[in-house]
């Protein structure tokens, strides 16, 4: 997988802007942006620009990448005022854990107090 751009990828739609989201925060190789329909107070989304279908393929071909997806998801979580509270980042990878958008990326959560869930 080489990270190029796929035609058929919502959010590589975003990445190049012919679909809109409301982007918070990007650089070079990120983009974040409020999830369309928010689980929590705060739910952004922080994605690569480049193409990888799910994190564990992105950290295996990008590692250098997946670490930035983290730092740019605390970054969110400062700009947000969560960090000191709490939030929760999750990576649901395949299908059976609930991903719908084979692009990867990172859900940050918070703004209220989050249920324990299975973990
Ligand atoms: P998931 O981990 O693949 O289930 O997360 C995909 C998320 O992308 C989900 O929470 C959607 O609400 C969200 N989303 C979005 O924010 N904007 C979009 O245009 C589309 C999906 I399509």
């Amino acid at each position: 997988m080489s990270g190029e751009p796929q035609s058929d990828c919502l959010f590589c739609k975003i990445v190049a802007g012919e679909i809109p989201a409301t982007v918070v925060r990007q650089n070079e190789r990120t983009i974040a942006f409020r999830d369309i329909s928010p689980q929590a107070p705060t739910h952004i989304l922080v994605i690569p620009k480049a193409h990888y279908p799910n994190a564990a393929a992105l950290a295996a071909a990008e590692p250098a990448l997946a670490a930035e997806l983290l730092v740019e998801a605390g970054e969110v979580a400062a700009d947000e005022k969560i960090d000191q509270a709490g939030y929760r980042l999750i990576f649901n990878t395949g299908a059976g854990a609930g991903q719908t958008v084979f692009h990867a990326h990172v859900h940050v959560l918070g703004g209220t107090p989050l249920r324990e869930g299975l973990v």
